[in-house]
């Protein structure tokens, strides 16, 4: 219940919602991961079953959000019955001023990329502590990359001067397995990505490397979230 969450999450709800509002009966939707995409997604099924909203159906981007799409009564399709998507709508972990992001905090930016590559239109929603002037200058570059390429890219990436750190699941008992069941190696350059597009090339060009979390030129609109004065506005 909404009287119940705290403002912040008050606010990633409502960004969830006003991206869900834009989403056309009859569409192919593009389903993003994380907590703010998951508030889409439930905001969606809401819509469904109210009946303002008819004939859709979801491309999901993860197991977490297929588990969640089906939980809220939206009908899934994938990728290989479909010509195209309509529209996509996901979260980001930083947003810079020409519109390119870093993803994959959750690990799941290899569909992500594929899912919103595939769409017409790709809307982010954040809340504004993810603008940011630069990439990689706080948050770590997620890159997916099969487990026996490990070591052969951990080099190839140091010998572009990123720092890389095998992600390691919350107890640390192993490390994060991704839905393709790779691992996720996150970098962080010291000044930051001064040319994201050469970038996501290049480390895409690595063998072992199945994806990186940089998205180039893909995004059409960005709503952001903002608490102001202990209330959420969108
Ligand atoms: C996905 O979820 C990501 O690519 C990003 O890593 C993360 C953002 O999650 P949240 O909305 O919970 O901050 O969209």
């Amino acid at each position: 219940m909404s009287a119940e969450l705290d403002p912040a999450t008050l606010m990633k709800k409502q960004v969830g919602a006003a991206a869900a509002a834009m989403v056309k009966s009859g569409s192919i939707v593009g389903l993003g991961t994380g907590s703010t995409a998951a508030f889409m997604i439930q905001a969606l099924g809401d819509r469904l079953k109210s009946g303002d909203l008819t004939d859709i159906q979801g491309v999901t981007t993860s197991f977490q959000g297929e588990v969640l799409a089906r939980e809220c009564g939206i009908p899934l399709t994938t990728l290989d019955m479909i010509d195209g998507i309509d529209i996509a709508i996901d979260g980001a972990d930083e947003v810079d001023p020409d519109l390119n992001l870093i993803k994959g905090g959750g690990a799941a930016h290899t569909q992500e990329k594929l899912v919103e590559a595939f769409s017409k239109k790709f809307i982010v929603i954040v809340d504004s502590g993810k603008l940011v002037n630069k990439l990689n200058l706080n948050f770590l570059l997620p890159v997916e990359v099969i487990p026996k390429a490990l070591n052969p890219v951990t080099k190839a990436i140091e010998r572009l001067n990123g720092k890389v750190t095998l992600r390691m699941g919350v107890k640390k008992s192993g490390p994060v397995v991704t839905d393709q069941g790779n691992l996720i190696l996150d970098v962080k350059f010291a000044n930051g990505i001064d040319n994201a597009v050469e970038l996501e090339k290049t480390l895409n060009n690595i063998p072992g490397v199945l994806e990186n979390g940089l998205f180039v030129n893909m995004v059409d609109l960005v709503l952001v979230g903002e608490v102001i004065d202990g209330q959420p506005a969108v």
